[in-house]
């Protein structure tokens, strides 16, 4: 399981090198934020660039886990199909190759013979990253690598990924939008009960290097698994309880937002974008819980972050379940899992979290909000 986790890190540092490359190089950049429009739009342009950089983090995700652990390989899953269809309506397979040339020789085929774009891409994601540093002393899991699934979002928060600004952070503090609400979500669950149990998240734009090196990343991680229980993140001191903390979508319905406006003073309800960056301010402690009323994440939004939770004590629930529970403490009946799809649904919404969710580091918390929104729903 060490191996695994630092493999994991390994490739979300590559995969932030990815999404960090698209931003900063101009031939790429420029890419990413044109506007394609009815009928300006270049038919024989790639069409929707976004979308590949996210598909490239993805397959690079798969091929490089393929590769060091084969049992895995039919079980790497993530938001994006690897099947992407240029302006000329051809559908190409992206691949990474093993070789950079090939690599780069594929990607021109989607990008429409643009070699420039694709020789920076597939430099970005033929090229090994600095080691990641992590302490994973200690860590022996007993589980094999055919029992474990992954659950990938290259790129959480793509919105503000393109729109790009860039915030100067706060220590301690949330961000509500920007370039670091963008995440790469790795998480690893158990195919038999779909427990998440090791979690991977990268920052890859967490501040800009001040000798003008240009963006620099963090990341976290965590191992959940039969009494086993590691984070990169600390566990909060107990100090003095200063109230409830909240952090929802600006899209949350008014009812929600009402009801927690009852349970926290105004500074203490907050809004941010992206579901892994809400999750990550839970873990970090910027918020006690994260609450999502309706079904618009996915599986690959809380796998990893949930792991991190599972780890600090904490979790993920579905909150629709959670308002049908009864009981109160810490009943893992109503937690996430991530093995079975939802056969009522079709395409991606099979893997809707369909029933809302809240994220909580501690359990006493996410009974305070459960009570309050009893009925209201
Ligand atoms: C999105 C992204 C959005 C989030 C949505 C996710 O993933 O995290 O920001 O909405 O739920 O599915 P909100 O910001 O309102 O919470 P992606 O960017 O990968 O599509
Ligand atoms: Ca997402
Ligand atoms: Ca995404």
């Amino acid at each position: 399981m060490a191996d695994l986790l630092r493999l994991l890190l390994k490739v979300a540092e590559k995969a932030a090198n990815v999404a960090r490359v698209c931003k900063q190089e101009a031939p790429l950049f420029q890419l990413l934020v044109q506007e394609k429009t009815g009928d300006d739009k270049n038919k024989k342009f790639v069409q929707d660039f976004k979308t590949l950089a996210d598909v490239v983090i993805q397959e690079m995700i798969r091929h490089d886990v393929g590769v060091q652990f084969p049992d895995m390989a039919e079980f790497i899953h993530g938001e994006e199909s690897n099947k992407f269809e240029n302006g000329l309506g051809e559908s190409v397979i992206v691949t990474v190759c093993s070789t950079e040339e090939e690599t780069a020789a594929l990607l021109a085929t989607v990008l429409d013979g643009d070699h420039t774009a694709a020789s920076l891409l597939a430099k970005a994601i033929h090229q090994d990253p600095a080691t990641v540093e992590a302490n994973t002393d200690g860590l022996t899991v007993s589980l094999s690598p055919s029992e474990l699934g992954i659950w990938i979002d290259p790129i959480d928060a793509t919105s503000q990924y393109i729109q790009g600004r860039e915030k100067e952070l706060e220590e301690g503090r949330l961000s509500p939008s920007g370039l670091h609400c963008a995440l790469v979500l790795i998480g690893v669950y158990l195919r038999s009960t779909g427990e998440p149990i090791m979690g991977v998240i990268n920052q890859p734009f967490h501040h800009k290097d001040p000798a003008g090196g240009g963006w620099k990343g963090r990341h976290f991680w965590g191992v959940s698994w039969d009494g086993i229980n590691v984070c990169s993140v600390s566990q909060p001191k107990d100090g003095e309880d200063r109230g409830l903390s909240v952090v929802l979508s600006s899209s949350e319905k008014q009812v929600v937002k009402d009801v927690l406006a009852l349970l926290c003073s105004s500074d203490k309800l907050m809004y941010a974008s992206g579901a892994g960056y809400k999750i990550l301010c839970v873990i970090e402690g910027l918020a006690d819980v994260y609450i999502l009323s309706e079904g618009s994440t996915f599986k690959w939004d809380s796998c990893a972050p949930h792991a991190l939770l599972r780890a600090l004590g904490g979790g993920v629930v579905d909150l629709t379940k959670r308002l049908q529970m009864t009981s109160e403490g810490q009943d893992h009946t109503a937690e996430l899992t991530y093995h079975e799809p939802d056969t009522e649904c079709k395409g991606a919404d099979r893997w809707a979290n369909r029933g809302g969710l809240v994220a909580y580091r501690d359990c006493s918390k996410l009974n305070t909000v459960i009570a309050a929104l009893k009925g209201k729903l």
